[in-house]
């Protein structure tokens, strides 16, 4: 009689090493993990975002050679991958007489589909395996929200230190409050220079070499021979230990702010080591309390909740809100914007010194902050009314952390409103006054901050207003915006006109800005 095989299969932001799978070492269970073409084109991808999910895969795939289990492994360019998952795994399963298919839950919609459909072409038993690494299930969110109208991060991130036990005292929040945030964010003094950040050097030229080789479209640049990411888990926790240590202090006091002096200052730059699962969001958050725990003097309380929040409050949130709207949520467009990004997002050709900064270092490093990519490039994008599977297309691309489910939750959740409020009670829009506030971009730009219209005003400034103007139907009612409206309402029809005059202007010459 044939021995029973097990085929199981491993996608690329699936390597938790601490899954249940690999605890024991099972001779008839073979894994496999794949690069393929359907995954590196369904977007333009920065080059470097590319190369973190083939090297970290390749590691993974060795590791887990190491450990003794059986695993495959199709490089992009063999002759016979046939290039995506489905037709690489009916032709395995064919081949290799496989009696059962095992996967582990996508975190993407569009593979989670694909998925289902392989296991309904399968004649062979199928199953899957949660991957052991969110704190929340995948419908929490919508269980937890349920019956209600507004989907509140703060009330979903309560739940989880309470259902979690993380920085509670019994029932209570430990210290008495839930949110420090009001301690937080502030602008970097003047003179003040943040920490350098820790990178790796990996090389990576083959891998470079074999994603030229086989012509696949990727935008960024990279330097080859270091490759700054992590691309294994001790290099992952490397990084936590660099964060918890050397960033955590200053974490959420400096958690806005924005400086042409460094280009990651004290965030953690853990999302790509956590959305690939090589290290766990319990291992960080972990990490980071024990820390406050040993140096309690050297780590505000403030610091760490402001941190904690973004782990187990943002990225659960964001992650809930995916599986509760999807699919019809990548499809949002709330404001029926209809506008093609201006190409200089591709380039950072830009004038604007703080859409310049910005963009270059997206461009350069495959990274930008939170606030970068909300308040300058999410920002301008809305303001220029821009369409937002446009605005998709470039977060999904240029960034390493980028992956669908938390991607399209941000852009069009969170940054564009596309949605119509699921995610954020008001559109995240500004003038240049918060840019300035937050970031020392404005004073060497070509741009004048102080500026709303003529030569060289602001384009934020007169955008700002003209976004208002042209969504007073749908806006015009929402409560967090009255004061908005009540200036916009307030002033002079000829200044007014000044204004939508110049926005047109700007937005007529969008390219050449
Ligand atoms: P830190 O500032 O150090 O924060 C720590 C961790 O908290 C992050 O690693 C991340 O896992 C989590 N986190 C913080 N904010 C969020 C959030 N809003 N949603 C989910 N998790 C959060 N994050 C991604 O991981 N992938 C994306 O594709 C992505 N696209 C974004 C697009 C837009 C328009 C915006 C506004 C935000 C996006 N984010 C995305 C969220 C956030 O900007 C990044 O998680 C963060 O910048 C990653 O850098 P970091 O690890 O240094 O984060
Ligand atoms: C992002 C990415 C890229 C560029 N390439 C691959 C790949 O070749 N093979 C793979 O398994 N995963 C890749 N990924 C990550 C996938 O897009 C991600 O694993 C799935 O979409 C998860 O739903
Ligand atoms: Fe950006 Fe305007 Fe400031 Fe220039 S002046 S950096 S365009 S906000």
């Amino acid at each position: 009689m044939s021995q029973k095989k097990t085929l199981r299969l491993i996608l690329g932001d699936q390597l938790n090493s601490g899954h249940s799978w690999f605890r024991q070492v099972d001779p008839h269970v073979t894994y496999v993990l794949m690069e393929v073409r359907s995954e590196t084109d369904y977007a333009a991808h920065h080059i470097q975002k590319v190369v973190g999910f083939f090297a970290a895969m390749r590691q993974f795939a060795q590791q887990l050679r190491e450990a003794g289990h059986s695993v495959l492994y199709i490089k992009l360019n063999e002759p016979t991958n046939l290039q995506c998952f489905a037709k690489n795994m009916l032709k395995l399963v064919a081949d290799h007489s496989y009696s059962r298919f095992e996967y582990l839950l996508p975190d993407e919609y569009r593979v989670d589909e694909k998925m289902k459909e392989l296991c309904g072409q399968l004649t062979i038993p199928t199953a899957a395996c949660d991957t052991e690494h969110f704190y929340s299930e995948r419908d929490e969110l919508s269980k937890f929200f349920a019956g209600k109208k507004t989907f509140v991060m703060e009330s979903f991130y309560r739940h989880m230190r309470k259902k979690h036990g993380v920085l509670m005292d019994g029932d209570k929040p430990l210290t008495g409050q839930w949110n420090y945030d009001g301690d937080n964010r502030k602008k970097l003094p003047a003179g003040h220079i943040p920490v350098a950040p820790l990178v790796f050097g990996n090389d990576v030229t083959e891998i470079v070499a074999e994603i030229q080789a086989a012509g696949v479209k990727t935008i960024g640049t990279i330097e080859a021979a270091n490759f700054l990411w992590p691309v294994n888990r001790a290099q992952s926790l490397e990084m936590l230990r660099f964060f918890v240590r050397t960033c955590l202090p200053l974490f959420g006091t400096y958690q806005d702010a924005m400086t042409t002096g460094g280009w990651s200052l004290y965030h953690s730059r853990i999302s790509f080591s956590m959305n690939v699962k090589m290290i766990s969001p319990k291992e960080v958050v972990d990490a980071a309390i024990n820390e406050w725990q040993q140096r309690p003097e050297a780590i505000a309380f403030n610091q760490l909740e402001g941190f904690v929040r973004q782990i187990i409050g943002w990225r659960e949130y964001m992650r809930g809100i995916y599986w509760h709207a999807m699919p019809g949520f990548a499809n949002s467009n709330y404001f029926e914007h209809t506008a093609m990004l201006p190409e200089w997002y591709w380039t950072g050709k830009t004038k604007m010194n703080c859409l310049k900064q910005s963009i270059g270092q997206s461009l350069t490093h495959a990274y930008a902050h939170h606030i970068q990519r909300l308040m300058v490039t999410g920002n301008f994008a809305l303001l220029a009314g821009v369409h937002p599977d446009e605005v998709d297309a470039w977060y999904l691309g240029i960034y390493i952390d980028a992956l669908d489910w938390v991607e399209v939750t941000n852009t069009r959740g969170m940054s564009q409103f596309a949605d119509g409020g699921l995610v954020g009670t008001k559109p995240y829009v500004s003038s240049a006054t918060y840019i300035d506030k937050m970031s020392n971009y404005c004073g060497s730009c070509y741009y004048n901050k102080a500026k709303k219209t003529g030569d060289k005003a602001c384009p934020f400034n007169s955008l700002y207003w003209n976004f208002f103007d042209r969504h007073e139907k749908k806006l015009g009612s929402n409560i967090r915006v009255q004061m908005v409206y009540n200036t916009w309402r307030k002033m002079q029809p000829d200044h007014k006109a000044e204004l939508l005059e110049q926005a047109q202007h700007y937005l007529k010459h969008i390219n050449e800005l």
